[in-house]
């Protein structure tokens, strides 16, 4: 039986984060705990490319510029959509989640996403590093994952079982 199953090493490796302004109370906080899980894993800082874009509505296409730039191991996709007073906040969740999906299937690079969909603010701030944990840090532990199954899936690439 072979199994494939990826390392938690980010060494060596290259992360592009895409992560958007709106509710950025909470969206700064879920960026510090990519950064912090990326860099506790052995990724170097400069090996970190941070772009920031307006809100999640505008994640996929800033998700998919990066993706095609072929110059990340993976993409980590962090935003906040609250439901509160939004009426629109069923469009834009089900738009950044299929998008973000598609920008993985479309291109290739591997993509996690760290985008909270809660009801209130305070949802938001127990899942960005208080009670509920950080949801940045889970989406790049993630990445990190995704990274090291798809470079075991591409070294076992023409090479005979
Ligand atoms: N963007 C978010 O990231 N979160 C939200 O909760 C949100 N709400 O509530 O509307 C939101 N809207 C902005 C949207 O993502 C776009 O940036 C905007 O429509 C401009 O295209």
């Amino acid at each position: 039986m072979k199994i494939i199953e990826g390392q938690l090493t980010a060494q060596h490796c290259s992360f592009g984060i895409v992560v958007s302004r709106f509710n950025r109370i909470v969206t700064k906080n879920l960026l510090d705990g990519a950064v912090d899980c990326l860099c506790r894993h052995g990724a170097r800082e400069q090996d970190i490319t941070v772009v920031h874009c307006p809100g999640a509505f505008e994640i996929p296409q800033t998700a998919l510029q990066l993706a095609k730039s072929r110059k990340h191991d993976a993409i980590i996709c962090l935003g906040c959509i609250i439901r509160g007073e939004t009426p629109h906040f069923e469009q834009i969740a089900s738009h950044v989640t299929r998008g973000v999906g598609q920008v993985a299937l479309d291109t290739g690079v591997p993509v996690a996403f760290g985008v909270l969909t809660t009801e209130n603010l305070e949802q938001a701030l127990e899942r960005a590093g208080s009670k509920a944990g950080n949801k940045g840090w889970d989406a790049a532990l993630s990445a990190i994952e995704l990274v090291q199954v798809a470079k075991q899936l591409a070294e076992r690439k023409g090479a005979k079982d």
